[in-house]
């Protein structure tokens, strides 16, 4: 392979103003050698965020595909429908929306989602969204243009559609992003301030140590059967097999939440503890006044560790508002009795107790406060940095807990940075690279221009939290509290989505819907027809991930496996790899643009070599490192994983453990170094929903308020059966639709006063909106609450009615506080009844009208 002479080829050829369609790099060498045709008959190995998949394949079709490893017993079923992802709901070819075709700049925004569309040729579609980019850009500005863009998308490291989009929108000439998640909104923003870290998205105390020591496990708030079916690389499914042995272990496991979990059900001799929806920190106060005033905790830990007790005890006892947070006063609000709080405390505090809370109750009013209260009662109890104690928030996501590998890590494609372009309006490079003199494009920043400088420090003060997309598109110019500073809501008028799908994931879908009409131009890449493609104006088809080839890693904490994810099948119709999409939209948009985009012309495999290479150049370096790791071509074609091993350090790694043997040397990364019980930083922001130490809110709506607009409290927990939407199309949904429709669970007291069996079509409904739902009648949900899980397609009547069930048609689109921002899904109030009258069909997975 002569790299040098592809680069002058595939360089030249772009100059030329190759024709757009056509491949990356259509001479592409080390492609010919290694592509060596797809497996007609036979399987093949990839992998998707539910794990390492075998893929069956007959006459070029997918028949089969399991996992290709077992670690344990329990089934993830999200493996075995990988057909249906492939030939099920598919868009089939570049669409526009017909009022935007007949007129883009009038059009029509209010017809989204009940528009016809119109098939057009892919080059044009291009040159369409290249055209009104530009436009968009030179009349409104860049912060008119939200590519913000967030979901989860598909495994693999080069084909990360977010990332690719980031990188087009960077290079072309900036973007307004997003700040924070939905996952964590709240805690990843409160955290830093309490513990100097982000604690979600990091490793946790291992799980050898959980089963050597400790005595009590909690799993608070958490449903790892459910959520360890997946992960944001692709699972290691390590979590599955430490599960089942601290089910066979017999230790003590706690389960506090309001649902009988699939976890709870798992570990049938577990305690269940059912709180009110909202309520866990009261119950937590009332926990921690119990310690204090019985003299139980551990004085030593705090005065070592933390900062701030003094100040936090005055709101614990009453002082400062005349309410102690006594046992009687958190049973009144949580609704468990004062002697069970007591005897938790107690168990906690006598027992080495590790708490695992999983993120459902920080996605709630008042976010910040529940992980915050459990950091200071884990304080209180003094377990933290200890083997088997303390708290963690990660160990239901990802797997967090498996031991770390030692091996090498796969990169992965960058979003690039700004663009800058020349009177004529070529593209002439970024501040980290420019072309020399042979036209290669190389790392060399070239002068900014001033309008890329004041555009790059305009970017910062209009990127906005995340769930506040609607409020941003409804309310241009607003500015907002967050974290301590002011933002400025942008004036967005073009969005582009990738690998996300905003109508099933955001809060309040009916607002979404006003929101959704502000913008003149919407783009979409997707596979499907999913309901966030029916309410844009140009759809690209895009491949999925078994259309094209890739590289992953298993285990986002454990490093375990390099996996090759070699393309199955035959690309579904027209649809094209985003990164082809992106390269044609460079190509169209400004000269020189692709060279950067594409690195001199790298395809997918030069990529995927790239990344592979540098792992293994790392792996090889270690001496005492033993592994299969082979040279990249022998590699790829073995089709097989490659597997790291865990050490004896990581296998011993505790949370805080160096903390707690010196917090001097090894502080924290808060202002004080210690855990913040009280933080001064927060204290000066003055909000007055988030104040300077954990708290109980009343948050907008629960069962313990007075006038409740509704009558149940409606969570709308991440569903076993998919990933939010992903896989909805798929037949995995014949093993839990209802009345063909989604599942909502009622406690059987609750149904029976209403007259709901079992099975029941039923009208979930507030005054924000209204979804049917089938009826899941069972003992394994608390009184007046109901399971309602995130992520059904969402298919509006005319009258805006979710025929399919989506969550997000009735919750509540506000901030958790002016700290974090997050989203509050998981804080809704909801009536129930049984749906009379004709059904009404189901569309959900059905394709839009076409001209
Ligand atoms: N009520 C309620 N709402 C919630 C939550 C909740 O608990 N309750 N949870 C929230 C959370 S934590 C999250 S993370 C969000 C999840 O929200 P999302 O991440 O938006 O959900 P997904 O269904 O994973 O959407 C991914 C989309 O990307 C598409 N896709 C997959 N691969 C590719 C690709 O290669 N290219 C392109 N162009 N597209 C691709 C898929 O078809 C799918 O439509 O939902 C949030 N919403
Ligand atoms: N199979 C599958 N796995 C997934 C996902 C998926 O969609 N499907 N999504 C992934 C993603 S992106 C994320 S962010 C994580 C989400 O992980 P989590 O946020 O932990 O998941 P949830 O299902 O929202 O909530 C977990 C549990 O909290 C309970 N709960 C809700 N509110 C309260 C409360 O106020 N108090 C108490 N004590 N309990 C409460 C719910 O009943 C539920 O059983 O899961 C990941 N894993
Ligand atoms: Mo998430």
């Amino acid at each position: 392979m002569n790299r040098q002479r592809r680069d002058v080829l595939k360089f030249g050829a772009l100059l030329a103003g190759a024709p757009l369609i056509s491949k990356v790099a259509a001479t592409n060498l080390l492609a010919d050698e290694l592509n060596s045709g797809l497996v007609k008959n036979g399987t093949v190995n990839t992998a998707a965020h539910w794990g390492m998949l075998k893929v069956e394949v007959k006459d070029g079709k997918i028949v089969g595909s399991n996992p290709i490893q077992k670690t344990s017993d329990i089934p993830n079923p999200l493996q075995n429908f990988t057909a249906d992802m492939v030939y099920k709901s598919r868009i089939r070819y570049p669409m526009v929306r017909k009022s935007y075709l007949m007129d883009p700049n009038n059009p029509k925004p209010e017809l989204r989602g009940k528009d016809e569309w119109v098939r057009v040729r892919y080059e044009d579609a291009i040159k369409l969204v290249a055209r009104e980019l530009k436009k968009t850009r030179k009349e409104k500005g860049i912060q008119s243009v939200f590519a913000g863009s967030y979901g989860w998308k598909s495994s693999g490291n080069v084909h990360n559609s977010r990332i690719l989009l980031h990188r087009f929108m960077n290079l072309s000439g900036g973007f307004v992003g997003h700040l924070g998640d939905y996952s964590t909104g709240a805690s990843q923003v409160i955290m830093p301030h309490v513990m100097g870290s982000i604690e979600v998205y990091e490793q946790q105390t291992s799980w050898p140590l959980i089963l050597e020591h400790s005595k009590v496990v909690v799993i608070w708030g958490a449903n790892p059967l459910n959520t360890l079916r997946i992960a944001w690389t692709s699972t290691d499914e390590q979590g599955f097999k430490y599960l089942e042995e601290l089910k066979k272990s017999g230790k003590k496991v706690i389960i506090i939440d309001p649902i009988k979990s699939e976890t709870a059900q798992y570990f049938d001799k577990a305690q269940w503890v059912t709180p009110l929806p909202n309520t866990d920190t009261a119950m937590m106060l009332g926990m921690m006044h119990y310690l204090y005033t019985s003299d139980k905790y551990d004085k030593e830990f705090i005065s070592t560790y933390t900062v701030g007790f003094d100040k936090f005890l005055p709101y614990l006892l009453g002082k400062t508002d005349g309410v102690a947070k006594d046992l009687d006063w958190a049973s009144k609000i949580c609704g468990l009795k004062a002697s069970l709080i007591k005897e938790l405390a107690d168990t906690f505090m006598n027992n080495r107790t590790m708490l695992m809370s999983g993120w459902g109750m920080q996605r709630a009013h008042h976010g910040e406060q529940p992980h915050w209260a459990m950091v200071t009662l884990a304080a209180m109890l003094g377990q933290i940095g200890l083997p088997g104690g303390g708290f963690g928030l990660s160990y239901h996501y990802s797997n967090g807990g498996a031991p770390t590998c030692k091996g090498g890590v796969i990169g992965g494609m960058n979003s690039a940075s700004l663009g800058f372009f020349n009177e004529e309006g070529e593209f002439i490079g970024t501040n980290t690279g420019s072309f020399d003199k042979n036209g290669r494009f190389i790392a060399k920043p070239v002068a900014a221009s001033g309008t890329g400088q004041s555009w790059l420090s305009k970017a910062t003060e209009y990127v906005f939290p995340l769930a506040r997309i609607a409020d941003a598109l409804l309310n241009p110019g607003k500015v907002i509290d967050h974290n301590g500073k002011k933002i400025t809501y942008p004036d967005i008028d073009f969005i582009y989505w990738v690998g996300g799908n905003p109508f099933c994931h955001h809060q309040d879908t009916n607002t979404l819907v006003k929101a959704w009409q502000k913008p003149r131009t919407i783009v979409v890449n997707e596979p499907y027809w999913t309901p966030t493609a029916k309410m844009a104006d140009i759809v690209f088809p895009t491949t999925t991930a078994y259309e094209r080839n890739d590289i992953t890693m298993t285990g986002d904490y454990s490093n375990m496996n390099i996996v090759p994810m070699k393309q199955v099948v035959e690309k579904f119709e027209e649809s094209r790899d985003d990164y082809q999409i992106f390269s044609d939209l460079c190509k169209a948009y400004a000269k020189n643009l692709v060279v950067a985009y594409t690195d001199n012309g790298k395809d997918e495999f030069d990529w995927i070599k790239e990344y592979y290479d540098a792992a293994y150049n790392q792996v090889i370096s270690v001496p005492d490192l033993v592994t299969d790791m082979k040279p990249f071509n022998e590699f790829w074609a073995a089709n097989e994983p490659v597997t790291f091993a865990s050490t004896p350090e990581s296998d011993q790694w505790i949370r805080h453990g160096e903390f707690r043997e010196d917090p001097i040397l090894n502080a924290l990364g808060t202002p004080s170094g210690l855990i913040e019980i009280y933080s001064e930083t927060i204290e000066k922001m003055g909000y007055d929903d988030c104040k300077a130490h954990p708290m109980w809110f009343e948050p907008i709506e629960w069962l313990g308020m007075k006038d409740k607009p509704a009558k149940f409290h409606m969570i709308s927990a991440h569903p076993a059966d998919r990933l939010h939407s992903q896989l909805s199309n798929t037949s995995i949904r014949d093993n839990y639709a209802v009345a063909n429709r989604e599942p909502i669970w009622i406690n059987e007291k609750d149904a029976k006063e209403l007259g709901i069996k079992d099975g029941d079509l039923v009208r979930v409904f507030n005054a924000r909106g209204e979804a049917l739902a089938g009826a899941v009648v069972t003992k394994n949900i608390s009184r007046n609450v109901v399971r309602l899980c995130e992520g059904a397609w969402y298919d509006p009547d005319m009258n805006g009615l979710c025929k399919n069930g989506s969550a997000n048609a009735l919750t509540i689109d506000i901030p958790t506080s002016k700290l974090a921002n997050g989203n509050i899904a998981h804080t809704a109030l909801v009536n129930i009844e049984k749906f009379t009258g004709e059904a009404p069909k189901l569309t959900a997975f059905s394709d839009p009208k076409f001209v």
